[in-house]
This record gives C-alpha cells, sequence and structure tokens, in this order.
C-alpha cells in the first residue's frame, strides 16, 4: 500500500492509476494548483535550487529523501498513512463500530466543511509567507522556510484530494475554490482568523510557525481521530511534516532568545536595540499576538458544532486514547464565563466543550516550548521571563471575544485595553523596528543576521554555512 510510484504526474500510494476518472480530474486541478503557486507562492525564488527533502514514500527511507530542486518541480503528491486493519470508531456515539470508507450521506456537509476548513488554511500560510524570502536572516532559514511553504502545498493536496474523491462535484468546487481565496483579501479571505494576518517579518514567521502550525498539530490529531478513515489517514501522514514546521519555530524563537541575551551582557541593558537586536518586550508581544490569534483557531469554548462532531464520530480529542471515557456522555467542564463586569465558573456538558479540551492541550504544549525558552535566559543569568498571556487575552472567537482583558485575564474597560495596547502587543514602531533589522536578506552561506544566533546543526548532516539555495542557472 505504501508504495509510491514516482513516474506519474502525480506521486502517489493511493493507487490513483486505477481510478481513471478521479486521477483525470486530480490532473485538471494540478496545473491549477500549480498557477497558484506560481502566482501566490514563494516570491522571487521559483527558479532557485533549493535543497529540500521530497517525501516519494510514507516508510522512513523515502521520507528522508533530500535534494536539489526548483520549487515548481517539487513532487506533490498524494500520501495516506497505511490502513489499520480492523479499525473501528474511537468515540461518540458510533463507538465501536467500523471506520467508514467512504461518506455517510447524513454527515456529507459537515465533513466537506471540516476538510475545506482544513484545506483552506495550507495555501493561506503560503500566501502570508510569501514576502518573507526578500528578508531572510540566513540560507539556512531561507530554506526551512520553503520546505514548509511547498510542504503546506502538500497538505492542500492531501485536502484537494479528499475533496475531488469523495465529494463529486461540490468537492471539486470546493478544491477549486481553495485556490481562488486569498489570505488577507478583503472581498474573498481564507475562513478562519488567523490566516488572515500578516506575516510579513521572520520574528512573526517563528511565532506563527510555533503557535500557529501547533494548532495545525492539535487540529490534526483530532482529525486523525475520525471515523472517517481516508481523513484520518491523511491527516496521520500530514502529522509527520507538521513535526518540523514547529522544530523550525521553536529553535528560531531559540536562537532570537540566545542572541538577544548575548546583547544584552554586551550592553550591560535590556535595550539591545542600540545593538541592533530584538529585546525581550518586543519579543513577549508579538507572543501575545500569535498566541492570541492561534487561540481562537480552537473555536468557541461552548460549542454545539464541536458537539456534533464528537457525537458523529467525526472529530475526536487529541490522543483520544489516552482518555478512559470515549462516550464523553456524562461529565461536565468548568469554564469562567464573563458576566456583569466578573468572571462566573459555568459548569458545561463536555461535548459542548470538546474545543476547549482541545485547547488544553495545545497550552500545555505551548507552555513546554517557553519553558525552553525561559532555560536560555535563566542560563545565561537573566532574570526576564517570556510567558503565555492568559487565554482570555485579545480574543475574537468565543466566549471571550467581545470583552477586554489585561495579559493577565483580568477584565478591564475597552479604554484601558486601547491605552494599554501597544504595551502588550506589536506597536507600529514596534514593527517598524523587527522590519528595519531584516530590510536586507542574507544570501551569503556563511553569513547570518545579527539578530539571530546559528542554528545548533545543519540539515542532513551537512554544516550550517551550506549553500541551502542557489540561483538557479536560468
Ligand atoms: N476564525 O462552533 P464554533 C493548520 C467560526 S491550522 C473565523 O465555536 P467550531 C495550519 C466557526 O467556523 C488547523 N471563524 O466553531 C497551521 C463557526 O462558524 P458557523 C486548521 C471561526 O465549528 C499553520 C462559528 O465561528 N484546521 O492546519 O467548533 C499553517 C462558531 O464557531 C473561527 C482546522 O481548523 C476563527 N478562528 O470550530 C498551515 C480543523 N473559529 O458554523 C496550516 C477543521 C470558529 O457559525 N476545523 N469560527 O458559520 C474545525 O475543526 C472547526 O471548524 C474549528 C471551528 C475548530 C476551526
Ligand atoms: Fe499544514
Ligand atoms: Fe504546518
Amino acid at each position: 500500500m505504501s508504495d509510491v510510484i514516482n513516474d506519474e504526474r502525480i506521486p502517489n500510494n493511493v493507487n490513483l492509476a486505477s481510478d481513471k476518472k478521479l486521477q483525470r480530474a486530480l490532473m485538471q486541478w494540478q496545473p491549477k494548483f500549480l498557477g497558484w503557486w506560481r502566482e501566490m507562492g514563494p516570491q522571487g525564488f521559483q527558479e532557485h535550487d533549493v535543497f529540500l527533502r521530497t517525501a516519494i514514500s510514507v516508510d522512513h527511507e523515502g521520507w528522508a529523501h533530500f535534494d536539489y530542486v526548483k520549487m515548481p518541480d517539487y513532487r506533490w503528491g498524494i500520501f495516506l498513512a497505511d490502513p489499520v486493519a480492523g479499525r473501528t470508531i474511537g468515540f461518540g456515539d458510533h463507538l465501536g463500530q467500523p471506520v467508514w470508507t467512504e461518506v455517510p450521506g447524513e454527515h456529507r456537509n459537515t465533513l466537506r466543511r471540516l476538510i475545506v476548513t482544513q484545506g483552506d488554511t495550507e495555501p493561506a500560510s503560503v500566501e502570508q509567507q510569501r514576502a518573507l524570502g526578500q528578508s531572510c536572516p540566513s540560507l539556512y532559514d531561507l530554506r526551512n522556510l520553503f520546505q514548509i511553504n511547498v510542504e503546506e502545498g502538500r497538505h492542500l493536496w492531501a485536502m484537494a484530494y479528499l475533496l475531488h474523491s469523495h465529494f463529486g462535484r461540490d468537492g471539486r468546487e470546493e478544491a477549486d475554490a481553495l485556490l481562488a481565496r486569498r489570505s488577507g483579501d478583503a472581498d474573498r479571505p481564507r475562513i478562519l482568523g488567523a490566516f488572515n494576518e500578516p506575516c510579513t517579518d521572520w520574528l512573526s514567521f517563528f511565532m506563527f510557525t510555533f503557535f500557529t502550525d501547533r494548532d495545525g498539530k492539535f487540529q490534526l490529531l483530532a482529525l486523525a481521530e475520525s471515523g472517517f478513515d481516508p481523513l484520518s489517514r491523511t491527516t496521520r501522514f500530514m502529522l509527520t511534516e507538521e513535526a518540523h514546521h514547529m522544530f523550525v519555530g521553536e529553535t528560531g524563537i531559540t536562537r532570537i532568545v540566545r542572541r538577544t541575551a548575548e546583547l544584552m551582557k554586551q550592553n550591560e541593558s535590556e535595550d539591545v536595540r542600540p545593538l541592533g537586536g530584538i529585546d525581550l518586550p518586543t519579543m513577549q508581544k508579538y507572543l501575545n499576538l500569535w498566541y492570541s490569534v492561534s487561540l481562537d483557531l480552537f473555536g468557541g469554548e461552548v460549542s454545539s458544532n464541536a458537539a456534533s462532531f464528537f457525537a458523529d464520530g467525526l472529530k475526536g480529542r487529541a490522543k483520544e486514547d489516552t482518555f478512559s471515557d470515549h462516550r464523553a456522555l456524562e461529565g461536565t467542564y468548568a469554564i469562567e464565563m464573563p458576566e456583569d463586569g466578573k468572571f462566573v465558573r459555568q459548569d458545561v456538558a463536555l461535548r459542548n466543550a470538546m474545543n476547549e479540551v482541545l485547547r488544553d492541550a495545545y497550552v500545555q504544549d505551548c507552555q513546554r516550548g517557553v519553558d525552553k525558552w525561559n532555560e536560555v535566559l535563566r542560563s545565561a543569568g537573566i532574570g526576564y521571563r517570556l510567558r503565555l498571556p492568559s487565554r482570555r487575552f485579545h480574543r475574537r472567537i468565543g466566549t471571550y471575544a467581545d470583552i477586554f482583558t489585561d495579559p493577565e485575564g483580568n477584565l478591564i474597560s475597552r479604554e484601558a485595553f486601547e491605552r494599554q495596547r501597544d504595551l502588550w502587543l506589536p506597536s507600529a514602531d514596534d514593527q517598524n523596528y523587527v522590519k528595519s533589522l531584516m530590510a536586507k536578506p542574507i544570501f551569503a552561506p556563511n553569513e547570518m543576521a545579527n539578530w539571530i544566533s546559528p542554528p545548533a546543526h545543519g540539515i542532513k548532516g551537512r554544516p550550517v554555512d551550506f549553500e541551502y539555495v542557489r540561483r538557479g542557472e536560468v
């Protein structure tokens, strides 16, 4: 099953050649995808040779294949994790029944919508990041950006495949629409909030790959539990790629923190701007922004949608098998609801709190990364600590969308929030400063921008100063 036929125009391990109709449909979608990639993919680097990892099969060997490729020649393909024999639905009202290999009619619309929402984020992130190459801190980082971009492109393929293979004509229309919406566009924006935020500097990029790609990890974990087996198998394979995106975010911020700590010592001051570094309070503001917009991606704290996804066996909890009760019909979840100027605890039926359960797992995972960053500060003898703001801070979706709080989560007035906004979120001045550090890209293999320290290792045994991206012949 996991053999990949690579001389096909669409590499795949789903025996695409046996389904001529589907193959034809996807071959018609492929040039549209490439058109989108050329228009909205990384700006100015389409003809460069990039040292990329390409999945040529789903087993470990094929997975670790590295070579120079021009991005438009990347072998975007369709890879599903192997089916698990005898797999049954692991949660909800259909607990224990065999998984579905076809879409159950009564769940068709809901499943399509989940797949479209997931699929929409993938090209959106490529669009958000398309200008970053022009301000890269090193060739190592430039290559990592492009690795992520092509893989998000492949994630789009994963969802387009499900739409084409299981949703007939409306699936094909949705797959086209995935190429038609544009991040940040006033008339046809991407579906979810965070994917319309500009991500035009590298501090934002590392925060995005740490916080927003991590939403991806948890949403994919929840979808990997799905009773719709093709969705489960697709998302399980996507998760293997996702790990690298979060690695880039986590180590990217670690490297900035390390450099800032060095400059703080050198300058004997917290203010490293005179030395061209990114000061910790500025990092905290970017963290506050990307964490809060990423928290929104989990949906409302109380959600009847989430309850039906769970009841119907469409979307579970991350690592469902670590829970003891897979029906979740009993028990409640305590949520602090804003009411008349204070927070009042309300016990919500567990199924209605599934978004919050997933968000809990996410918050914990984020905290682990922040602890690592703080460890760098601690061992440098610096007292400052980065921290996750309250999950009530700066929210636009859910229970806390219409209130204002400080980063500790205390209710404040709109005026008080507006007055202090620039202390908590990147101000125009902060953004200009961060961008000013990145005005010129660094393309010399042995150079690294001043505001970030070099990584501990290069890629696939190559040195850090390897020429990971080189100008093509043309
Ligand atoms: N922005 O019942 P509720 C990734 C809507 S990231 C705008 O609370 P539900 C990646 C919601 O649609 C992972 N609208 O929400 C990362 C609903 O609309 P309707 C992406 C939002 O349905 C980096 C209404 O508000 N995958 O892969 O429980 C780079 C009421 O909401 C937002 C998925 O999201 C928002 N933030 O949950 C590349 C998985 N949040 O029905 C890639 C699939 C909610 O009233 N999606 N709304 O019109 C889902 O599971 C769910 O749709 C959500 C929303 C968790 C997103
Ligand atoms: Fe993705
Ligand atoms: Fe990702």
